[in-house]
């Protein structure tokens, strides 16, 4: 029933979107339904602004420093790749992932400022790749309205439509699946949840891969 079986890896699962696209709160209700089940299931967030670099990134963000947009490109990675090792360890002992937000994230927001896509993708090689990205679309209009849009950098209108077409040109449809962020909080986890579901399933004997 997909409980823990000895041997067998965890998934590495992402979700991805714009600025309040409704990621966080799917992240959780998953991890929380996946726990209820009794499955080993981990939350992940990146930028994860506990560690000192997520520190940095996170006055970056607050807007309380300004850095230029190679070195904030830089330590965004950074603060995924301090990760690694210990992702690594918890699929191979069989615990899924949920990780809200990860190296396309990276590379649509800072693309979105103008940086070359190319130069964005190289610090991220060789990271973790994932075994599904779930992309969940809200026009950036409805985002908008969804409230406390603004007071982080980036929470601007003009600048979200720009991310949402880099996402659009980064996806990869051999991994990716686009949901629908529109519908009610239920009817977007239903959807989320079959598809994490049949993914775990899929990719318990498949070897981790790296970007
Ligand atoms: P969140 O805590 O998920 O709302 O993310 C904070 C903000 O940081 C959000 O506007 C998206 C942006 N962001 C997340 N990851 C990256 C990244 O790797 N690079 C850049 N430039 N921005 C990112
Ligand atoms: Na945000
Ligand atoms: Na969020």
């Amino acid at each position: 029933n997909g409980c823990v079986k000895a041997g067998l890896r965890g998934a590495l699962i992402v979700l991805e979107g714009c600025d309040r696209s409704g990621k966080s709160t799917q992240c959780s209700k998953l991890v929380e339904r996946l726990v209820q089940e009794g499955r080993q299931v981990l939350l992940m967030r990146f930028p994860d602004r506990t560690t000192p670099i997520g520190q940095m990134i996170d006055s970056y963000l607050q807007q309380t420093v300004e850095l230029d947009d190679h070195v904030v490109h830089l330590l965004f990675s950074s603060n995924r790749w301090e990760a690694m090792r210990k992702m690594t360890e918890l699929l191979q002992s069989g615990t899924t992932i949920i990780v809200d937000r990860y190296a396309y994230s990276g590379v649509a927001y800072s693309a979105a400022k103008g940086l070359s896509v190319d130069w964005c993708r190289q610090p991220d090689v060789g990271l973790l790749k994932p075994d599904k990205v779930l992309y969940i679309t809200v026009s950036p209009e409805k985002a908008a309205e969804r409230g406390q849009f603004g007071t982080e950098r980036y929470e601007k209108l003009d600048f979200q439509q720009k991310v949402n077409n880099m996402f659009l040109y980064l996806k990869d449809p051999s991994y990716w699946q686009t949901v629908s962020g529109e519908g009610s909080i239920d009817v977007v986890h239903a959807e989320i949840y079959k598809l994490a579901t049949q993914t775990i399933k899929e990719s318990e004997h498949l070897p981790l891969l790296k970007l």
